[in-house]
């Protein structure tokens, strides 16, 4: 079979797409909305694919007072718990029995990566995606130069081949090159960065 057909045991992660992160929202990523129409693309496919689509949504999901945040770290404060600016964005057509990722919960953590986050029930994402027997993940969504270049490399770590979606990720660029910069760091740690 085509390695870039979708199989049975794949599993779509998609990051932090999250109002936020959107233009308008408190740390918006630049063209952060523009991952929506390609990531819904990518959600028809693993739904034509897969009798039961494997999608993992990660969302940020810091408390209030968040060492994150400034004055002790470098972010304003966003995706606070509970809040608008934390919901996905409204556009996004994950499917009802998408897998919610929870992550930065603590005041003391990031939480950039997915994998530092878990399921509703408490389970850390590495667990959850052996429980369900995922075999490779394809990872999309915001932001290419932090919770997604966090997430791949940790996917990576823990022996999942990754299929970056090049057309459905957008980097926040703090430092102009920072996104170019993570999706070679990403090719060299294994990732293939696949368009349509
Ligand atoms: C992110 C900065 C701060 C992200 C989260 O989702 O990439 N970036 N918190
Ligand atoms: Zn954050």
């Amino acid at each position: 079979m085509e390695r870039r057909a979708i199989q049975a045991s794949d599993g779509l992660l998609i990051v932090d797409v999250q109002r936020d992160f959107l233009p308008g929202g408190a740390l918006a990523v630049p063209g952060g909305d523009g991952v929506v129409a390609p990531l819904n693309a990518w959600i028809a496919r693993f739904r034509a694919a897969q009798a039961q689509p494997r999608v993992y949504a990660s969302r940020d999901w810091h408390p209030p007072n968040s060492r994150h945040f400034r004055p002790a770290g470098p972010w304003p404060p966003h995706c606070v718990q509970g809040t608008p600016g934390a919901a996905f964005a409204a556009n996004l057509a994950q499917p009802p029995a998408a897998i919610v990722i929870s992550k930065g919960t603590r005041a003391d953590e990031d939480g950039y990566s997915a994998f530092d986050g878990r399921d509703a029930a408490g389970t850390p994402l590495a667990e959850r995606l052996r429980q369900d027997g995922i075999a490779r993940l394809w990872i999309g969504g915001l932001a290419t130069d932090y919770c997604v270049r966090a997430s791949a490399l940790a996917a990576r770590q823990h022996g999942w081949p990754v299929m970056l979606l090049g057309d459905a990720i957008r980097a926040v660029e703090a430092q102009a090159g920072d996104g170019e910069r993570a999706l070679a760091e990403l090719r060299r740690a294994g990732v293939q960065v696949v368009t349509e």
